[in-house]
């Protein structure tokens, strides 16, 4: 029994797609973009702030929360939803990724892998199984596979072992999964750049049989060109009627280009990383609320937007608050990123439905193009 997935349209002139996705915490509309909380927080927002600009699904971090508190303690507190008061689906990436930013204090055996703690140096294992174990102990409704993120570039040697090393463990994790609390499993095609080594980790995830099926080891210093290559390869091999998830991507535009080659899912800490930074999307493209342009501009970041943010500031204000590093600047340019990533999905949504994505499309570059800030 795989989680209800309908597929309510799809564009005759692209492989973009609209669809719904079930999940124990309620629907999820796609194409989606889940804001990342890693530490039980999406950073500087509350989760009622995030349901009012529109999130359906958030991101939270096997890796960070097994560390500190605990999967015991939040399990213990009532799961994930409960202890960070968000009611909605959580899906929770498996460590596989975190765990390979540590560089030098981690190594891969066929069990798992073995990595100090980046707060404390203790040393910890986590395998597939832990992963899954750890999961379902936080609640999760979305539980991916623990794998391998693969460095780039990488010689074909490794990309081959390492794929073949992560479908063994995407077997062992759909053993470990414990179906009866309605939770999801989705399985990471791995297999670098290589288009063959991506159709075959395709096919043997497929062989395994998982509720859904992400792209995984992009966004990891390619070439955009190169990324879109790869789903362009490897999404036609997955099934049209599971959810597709790139995980980790992108830009606006990478959202966008997904989108058009079939993609469902997205997430990726950009906007509200980039929030923290003073980095604001716009329809118009990015800027850079420090920049000494702003000091006296009594316009909203974006007139086009009509969030929060948008509504009551000025970008003069902004500036002044990151420049001054008051907490303030941080959420308010996180509530206005968000919100921005999370309505171009909406609109995509309502143009997929409307059948005029085509349209959409071509406005969404010319507006960036025109370049008005
Ligand atoms: N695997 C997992 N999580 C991820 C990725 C991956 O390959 C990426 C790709 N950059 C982001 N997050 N498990
Ligand atoms: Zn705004």
């Amino acid at each position: 029994m795989t989680i209800p997935f309908d597929l309510i349209t799809t564009d005759p002139n692209s492989s973009a797609r609209r669809g719904r996705l079930h999940t124990a915490h309620g629907v999820v509309e796609t194409p989606v973009f889940m804001p990342v909380g890693t530490q039980g927080t999406v950073k500087g927002m509350l989760p009622e702030s995030l349901h009012d600009l529109g999130a359906q699904i958030i991101l939270g971090n096997t890796y960070h929360l097994f560390l500190r508190p605990g999967h015991d303690l939040v399990k213990k507190m009532g799961g994930l939803h409960r202890f960070m008061n968000w009611s909605g689906p959580i899906l929770t990436d498996s460590g596989g990724f975190q765990v390979f930013s540590l560089g030098k204090l981690r190594k891969i055996d066929e069990e798992g892998v073995r990595f100090q703690s980046h707060l404390d140096g203790a040393h910890q294992i986590l395998t597939p199984e832990s992963s899954i174990e750890i999961q379902q102990a936080l609640g999760s409704d979305i539980i991916m596979v623990f794998d391998e993120c693969i460095p780039y570039p990488a010689t074909r040697d490794y990309v081959i072992d390492s794929t073949e090393r992560s479908m063994r463990w995407a077997k062992r994790c759909k053993q470990a999964h414990n179906r009866q609390d309605g939770s999801a499993l989705f399985g990471i095609v791995q297999g670098g750049m290589h288009e063959d080594l991506r159709r075959k980790s395709a096919h043997d995830l497929m062989e395994i049989g998982f509720d859904g099926y992400a792209i995984g080891g992009l966004s990891v210093g390619e070439e955009a060109e190169v990324m879109y290559e790869v789903m362009d390869y490897t999404l036609p091999e997955l099934p049209a009627d599971r959810p597709r998830y790139v995980m980790g991507v992108g830009t606006p535009e990478n959202l966008i280009e997904g989108v058009r080659r079939g993609v469902d899912m997205f997430d990726c800490v950009m906007p509200t990383r980039n929030a923290r930074n003073g980095v604001l999307f716009t329809s118009f493209g990015k800027i850079s609320i420090k920049q000494a342009q702003y000091r006296e501009d009594e316009r909203p970041i974006d007139p086009d937007c009509d969030c929060y943010v948008c509504r009551h500031y000025s970008r003069a204000y902004l500036r002044h608050l990151y420049q001054s590093n008051e907490i303030l600047s941080s959420m308010l340019n996180t509530m206005h990123n968000l919100h921005y990533y999370v309505q171009l999905m909406a609109q995509v949504r309502q143009a997929l439905d409307e059948g005029n994505f085509a349209t959409f499309y071509k406005e969404f570059y010319q507006r960036r193009q025109s370049g008005v800030v």
